[in-house]
């Protein structure tokens, strides 16, 4: 695989916040694998740590890096989350998903009591939603759903791999909502969240305490 330096510097500073004894939430996509990557150095180096995968590829990353896995259910708690967005604001509010892996990643950085986002520089934007919004549904009547998804404007277009629908790892399909351009987060994320059939949407608006942007030059910068 090619080297992204943009991810890898962003993905690799992120790392850094880990501190021994901690129980770390590994995130989903490309620029958390190079996280993951990292985390692997540093338990192999010898430093205690445990995690928590956010999808069933971290999990199979993790394996690989020998990096302690714990189920979810048997956590107290933790300590940090990282994970990439396809977008974010200078407010620190995402859009997440494209990977398909929302609901996971959702649970985790709200238990989480601090989640790092890491990116490269293409992600950083004025405003959420030039990136189609992902809204993860039930199988079930999802027709209806997806009915009253674009009755609210939302534009939605199910996801599909291979000619068939796109399944995620909790068995459900992923909408993606072509806003375009998002004004209001949070009263989309109100209208998302009351439609039946909705499991949940990847407005992440406020988890991130930190933005961690890699650029093509290897440096990487914090807000
Ligand atoms: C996950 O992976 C997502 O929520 C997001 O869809 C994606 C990030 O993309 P990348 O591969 O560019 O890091 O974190």
């Amino acid at each position: 695989m090619q080297v992204n330096i943009a991810k890898k510097a962003a993905g690799e500073k992120a790392a850094a916040y880990i501190q021994p004894g901690m129980t770390v939430g590994l995130g989903t996509g490309s620029t958390a694998y190079y996280t993951i990557l990292r985390i692997g150095e540093l338990v192999r180096g010898g430093m205690a740590l445990q995690a928590v995968a956010t999808s069933a590829d971290s999990e199979q990353l993790a394996r690989e890096q020998q990096i302690p896995l714990v189920p979810f259910a048997e956590v107290q708690g933790i300590d940090l989350d990282i994970d990439g967005a396809d977008e974010a604001d200078e407010q620190l509010r995402l859009i997440k998903g494209g990977g398909g892996a929302l609901l996971r990643e959702k649970i985790i950085a709200a238990a989480a009591g601090e989640m790092l986002v890491v990116i490269d520089e293409s992600k950083l934007v004025k405003q959420l939603g030039r990136f189609p919004l992902p809204v993860e549904v039930i199988p079930f009547a999802w027709e209806l759903t997806f009915k009253q998804l674009a009755a609210i404007g939302a534009a939605p277009v199910r996801r599909e791999q291979e000619g068939q629908p796109f399944i995620t790892d909790n068995g459900n399909y992923i909408l993606d909502c072509h806003y375009r351009q998002i004004r209001d987060a949070a009263v989309v994320e109100t209208q998302l969240n009351s439609i039946p059939g909705v499991v949940e949407n990847g407005l992440f608006l406020h988890y991130a305490v930190k933005l961690i942007i890699g650029y093509a030059d290897g440096t990487v910068k914090e807000i």
